[in-house]
């Protein structure tokens, strides 16, 4: 039984398979994916659809679920007068701001989903957590998909606002405990100035960045918490 973590697959469907092959994913293991699934690759509800039908992954929420699921909840509406009404700057905003972020490949699969099955998909989304502490032999890990913006060592993690854990960038080079090991996904490890590896795993400082580019040509990369094995995907 293993217990892996991934993040920031960006529709990027084939090195997800690849990867669950590679790490011989089975039923006994447990997955964590640490958000943006959605977005820029080809096909983010492809991925989706094959996590909705595994019970041992849990999925959180990053800042493309975020920017998603408002505008999904929208775009799940029957055009009705009424409804077009809703669709005010604001909500224009939303969907202005959800395009320059790559939306187009998640609308256009969504679009080709019947009516039940883009309910199944929004309602699935719905229900991402936005972090998760996990304890595997006796280390603690906390779970997120961008970091603890706006930290304090005494914060309990239901303090934290929606955009410090799903759009605020960690300083990678400051422990944010001695006692437990924040996992991140989010920020390419290529932009980490401090990573001796860029493209690769981060491990230091009680940091462990795991975002590796795949949604931008990059690798995808998963850890196995038990091992502290890294596994990656061309
Ligand atoms: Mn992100």
């Amino acid at each position: 039984m293993g217990t892996y973590v991934m993040s920031d697959l960006h529709g990027c469907y084939d090195k997800y398979m690849k990867m669950l092959e590679k790490i011989k994913f089975s039923e006994d293991d447990m997955l964590y994916i640490l958000g943006d699934i959605l977005d820029r690759g080809p096909h983010p509800v492809k991925i989706v659809q094959d996590l909705m039908k595994r019970s041992n992954v849990i999925c959180l929420a990053g800042n493309h679920e975020y920017m998603a699921l408002k505008c999904l909840k929208f775009l799940l509406m029957e055009v009705t007068c009424e409804n077009l009404d809703r669709l005010n700057d604001q909500m224009l905003g939303r969907l202005i701001n959800w395009q320059q972020n790559g939306s187009a490949s998640t609308v256009d699969e969504f679009y080709k989903l019947d009516r039940a099955e883009r309910t199944e998909v929004v309602q699935f989304i719905s229900e991402f957590e936005l972090c998760e502490e996990i304890s595997v032999n006796g280390k603690t890990y906390i779970l997120v998909h961008a970091g603890l913006g706006n930290f304090r060592p005494d914060k309990e993690l239901w303090e934290y606002g929606i955009d410090d854990l799903v759009w605020e960038r960690p300083d990678y080079e400051t422990p944010y405990y001695s006692d437990k090991y924040v996992i991140t996904g989010h920020t390419p490890t290529m932009a980490i100035r401090a990573n001796a590896s860029p493209g690769y795993i981060y491990k230091a400082n009680h940091h462990i960045a795991i975002d590796c580019g795949a949604g931008f040509g990059g690798k995808l990369g998963c850890i196995c918490l038990e091992t502290m094995e890294e596994f990656y995907i061309e």
